[in-house]
Order: C-alpha cells, then structure tokens, then sequence
C-alpha cells in the first residue's frame, strides 16, 4: 500500500495536524510517539555500494576530487534522482586548481520555509574507492530518497538531500556551498543531518551530539531497536556538517568509526574486535568488503526514521486559517469543480507566502488541472497534468498572492482532462502566516 501522508486538517481547527504516515509496516519498531518510516532495503544500498565501486574501478581505482571517478560518481546519483522525479542541481567549484561539484536534490512540495536536509560527501580519498569512506553515506541518502519518491511522501517540512565535494581535502564542498546560500536560504534550513561512514566492519553506533532534538532522535530510533549507541566525541569539525554548524543550522548525524581503536567496553557493548573500528580508512582496502551489512542496514534505517520524523511535523501556523473540508466529486474527463473558502478578517493584502493546502484523493494525478482562484477571479495554477499514474495530490504549496486582496472567496479549482481515473476533492485550506 502507498504510503501517503494525510493532511488530517481538522474542521475548525487552526493547527495544522499530520495523521501518522499509513502504509508499510517498518521493518524495526517506532519509538513511542514516532511516525513509522518505511524500512530502507539494505540490498538496495549494497547495490548502489558496488556500482560506486565499479565507478572507481572503471576510473583509475578512486573517485577522488578533480579525478574522473568523482564526477561519474555525481553523474550516476543525478540519474537515479532525476528518473524518480527530483529536482537536481549539480553546483561547480573549483580547488586546487581542479573543478569540484556538489549534488543538490530537492522533493518537490513541503513547506518551502523549513527545510530538513540531508547529506553525505561523495568523494574518496585517492588511494582507493572509498566504500566505507563515505561510499556508505552516500548510497544510504540516495537511497532514503529514492525511498521517499518510490513511497510518494509528502512531508509538512521541504526535504533537500545533498552530495558533497571535495571533502577530503577539507570539507571544500559543504563549505562552498553554504558559503553560497543566501542568510535567507540559510535561515530556511531547519536541521542538516550528516551520514560520513556508517558501515564501519568493525562498527561502532556514535550519534553526533550537536541539536539535542535530532541528537534524541536518533536515539530514539536506535533504543528503539535494542542498539546502544554513543556520543560521537571526535565529530566536531571533522565532517561536513561542520559547515552547517558554522553558520547556526541545528545538525545531527551518524558515525561508526574510523581508525580509533575500539575498547574492551565497547566490545562488550557492540562486540566486533579491540580493533579500529575501520582499519581500511584512507586506504585502498576500503572496498565493498570493507562494509559491515548490519551497521549498513540500522543506520540507513535510522536515517529514513530521522528523515520521516523531523519532516512530517510542522510547527502549526500562527496565523488565520480557513478551510473547506466538504468533499466535491470530480466529474471524470468533465467539467471543473470548485471548493471555495470565504476570508474574511484579514486586512489589505494577501501575502508572497499564502499557504495552499491541498487534498484531493485521485487514482491518477496526471489527469488533473488545479488553480487555486483569488476573489477577483485571477488564476494561479498549481497542477498541471504532472505525476502520471501517482495517486492524489497531498501537498501544501505556497503562492506570491500579494497581488490579491486578501478577503473574499477564494477557490481550489480542478478538473479531470483524461477518461478511466476518477476522485475527489477532500479538503481546501489558506494559511495566512
Ligand atoms: N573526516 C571523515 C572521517 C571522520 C573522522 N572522524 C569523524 C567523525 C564524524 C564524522 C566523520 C569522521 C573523513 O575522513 O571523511
Ligand atoms: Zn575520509
Ligand atoms: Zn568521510
């Protein structure tokens, strides 16, 4: 069943409440109170794992930056995310001499003000393919989102996955680009969660211990399954949410180990070996067999119960709402039909960010048009035939309304242009921030 997010607006109410996602039972238990993500494959990020290691194969034996191995990596990321409906970026920069690049994926709809992001560096080292390091992170994010595309999620918050380059060489990527994001983008950035070698052979569970509720989060999910985990205490700076730090953005992430050694205690606590945790890091040994699958598996899980959790809540909107819950049949390949909200109470003009909250239960979304009508009849198209056989469209859009003046009726027009599919409006909401 397609996991789907339900805008559960109540009648009257002015928060806007998120039903727990409905869907796929999780592989691993929730934490009480907690959405249930769906269980990422760990097969899928295995495979992800070893066309990373073919990349590095088939370039040199790396994918290190400025190498070929490094951009056909970035290349071959870009594919699985646009093929799933992403909106990629590839960002240019250059260091030493040598032109880097940055993988940006946004999911379209959420909240465009709050933004939960996630990322990993994508580049090796030279002197091998870089699996654990961070071959691991990298196919764990790009596998979380090709889960939320294959699962149609709709978070409240604007999810924004990110592959970085140029980590190595001093965390040159993730710094170029926040160094480029506008404070305004910055401010936007609810919380950046870091994934910088999960897959240790000899793994230990380290949380980063930066924003206490992304700390807690991640915790909740591991207590949650049975695995103790730890402080990570060497983290500061080490990786790429470093960058993020720097500028004020609340980060978080996971870690298991590179070349400290892991304690009796620890044994005891995670078992594995005095050992290091990963005695391949920076070196040409760290190749698919370098990869613990269990670690691999529960922090590819953690990541999507992090993703899943501190997306789907929103803090409600402060301002007036109104909104329309009737439900209003959509006449297959027919007319247009409309569910109206009357404002009224709200003085001058509508604002750039008006809230358009949508819910309309559809077996095949390509077949519809959506406008959204100010009360002077002027027509902002929010959907037009896009998503194909996806079912419903559940998402909140925001519109540049400050043309509008804000009181009047204002109404969610759709209309079915293709026969056999068939819905319904469920709900119509205006968030006035
Ligand atoms: N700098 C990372 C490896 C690394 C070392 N300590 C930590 C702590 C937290 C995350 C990552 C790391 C690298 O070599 O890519
Ligand atoms: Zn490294
Ligand atoms: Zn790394």
């Amino acid at each position: 069943m397609k996991l789907s997010a339900r805008l559960a607006a109540l009648a009257g109410s002015s928060a806007l409440v998120l039903g727990a996602l409905a869907g796929a039972a999780p592989a691993t238990a929730a934490p009480a109170g907690a959405t249930a993500a769906p269980d990422i494959s760990v097969a899928n990020v295995k495979q992800h794992l070893t066309d990373l290691s073919t990349i590095a194969s088939n370039n040199g034996g790396n994918r290190a930056h400025g190498r070929p191995g490094y951009k056909a990596s970035i290349d071959f990321v870009k594919a699985k995310l646009d093929a799933v409906g992403f909106t990629t970026s590839v960002q240019q920069f250059t260091y030493s001499g040598t032109t880097g690049y940055n993988l940006i994926a946004d999911w379209p709809g959420g909240d465009p003000n709050q933004v939960i992001m996630a990322g990993s560096h994508l580049d090796s080292v030279t002197s091998g393919p870089g699996m654990n390091d961070n071959g691991s992170g990298s196919a764990a994010i790009l596998e979380a989102a090709l889960t939320v595309a294959r699962s149609g999620y709709q978070p409240t918050k604007h999810l924004r996955f990110g592959w970085w380059g140029a980590e190595e060489l001093g965390l040159v990527g993730s710094k170029y680009y926040v160094n480029n994001l506008p404070t305004a983008e910055r401010a936007k950035i609810k919380g950046y969660l870091n994934f910088d070698m999960i897959g240790s052979p000899n793994p230990g569970y380290f949380v980063y211990d930066d924003d206490p509720a992304i700390e807690q989060t991640f915790k909740g999910f591991f207590s949650g399954i049975g695995v103790p985990t730890e402080i990570e205490t060497e983290g500061d700076g080490r990786s790429d949410h470093a960058s993020f730090k720097n500028v004020g953005i609340p980060v978080g992430g996971l870690f298991t180990g590179a070349s400290r050694v892991k304690s009796s205690a620890q044994v005891s606590k995670w078992g594995g070996t005095a050992t290091a945790f990963d005695r391949c890091y920076h070196s040409s040994c760290d190749t698919l067999s370098n990869i613990n699958d269990t670690a691999l598996d529960r922090n590819s899980d953690a990541i999507a119960h992090a993703i899943w959790n501190l997306s789907g809540t929103s803090t409600p909107p402060t301002g007036k709402v109104f909104e329309n819950t009737a439900d209003v049949s959509i006449p297959d390949n027919g007319a247009a039909v409309t569910s109206s909200v009357t404002v009224s109470g709200v003085t001058g003009n509508a604002p750039s960010n008006l809230s358009v909250g949508v819910d309309i239960v559809h077996t095949y979304k390509g077949d519809l048009v959506v406008d959204l009508i100010a009360p002077d009849g002027s027509v902002y198209n929010l959907h037009n035939r896009s998503g194909g056989g996806t079912d419903n469209i559940q998402q909140t859009y925001t519109v540049n309304a400050s043309s509008e003046v804000a009181n009047g009726a204002w109404k969610l027009r759709a209309q079915d242009k293709a026969g056999a599919d068939t819905g319904y409006i469920n709900g119509f909401k205006l968030t006035f921030p």
